[in-house]
């Protein structure tokens, strides 16, 4: 497993890999929500009043990433960052991804059509360990997850899992990145 630098104030711990993981997806996909659900105290947000209440009502919106650290699994000492969802933000994706080790992306299931939104972030972050959570079906049950496995099927090669996860619900963000690492300790075929 690829080692990131650890953040100055912190030291190496025997025996658990330090590795960067990015959380992305669109505006009020959950990321915010999700980075804070999993890493309790150790959480840091740059949170801004939403100007754009087009895309979505809620008064706040991420300005520049979300951070937290994240000790739920033994054997990993993780960093996440959370992306803005706002396109005006993009930029900052370059910037947040260098180095990770793998992707989450969250995709709101109450948008419009939101199956599509998955094909520019794949785009954006390829080749990497990736895995999909979809939030908000108890708002929106459809598309399905089964709908989203088939359109993943159809835009990538390799299998990217998918969950409807709640990006409020510590157990569901957990079992999501746990998920993930299994990805990433898979070696690839
Ligand atoms: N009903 C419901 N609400 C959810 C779910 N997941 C997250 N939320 C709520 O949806 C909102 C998501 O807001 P954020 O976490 O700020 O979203 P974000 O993706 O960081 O948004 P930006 O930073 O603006 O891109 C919060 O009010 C959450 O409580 C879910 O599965 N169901
Ligand atoms: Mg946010």
């Amino acid at each position: 497993m690829k080692q990131t630098t650890p953040a100055p104030a912190s030291r190496p711990e025997p025996g658990r890999s330090e590795i960067k993981i990015l959380i992305s997806g669109p505006v009020a996909a959950g990321k915010t929500t999700a980075v804070s659900s999993i890493c309790d105290n150790d959480f840091v947000a740059t949170e801004a009043s939403n100007t754009n209440r087009v895309v979505d009502a809620k008064d706040t919106t991420t300005v520049a990433m979300d951070y937290g650290l994240c000790n739920r699994f033994p054997e990993y000492k993780i960093h996440l960052y959370g992306t803005p969802g706002q396109q005006r933000f993009d930029f900052m994706w370059d910037i947040l991804g260098k180095g990770m080790d793998g992707i989450v992306i969250l995709v709101n299931n109450d948008q419009s059509a939101p199956h599509r939104v998955l094909s520019d972030f794949l785009r954006a972050f390829p080749a990497i360990p990736t895995i999909v959570g979809v939030t908000k079906m108890d708002r929106a049950p459809k598309p399905s997850i089964g709908a989203y496995r088939t359109l993943l099927k159809s835009l990538v090669d390799t299998p990217i899992p998918v969950l409807n996860v709640d990006a409020r619900i510590q157990r569901d963000v957990e079992q999501l990145i746990g998920q993930l690492l299994q990805l990433m300790d898979t070696p690839a075929s």
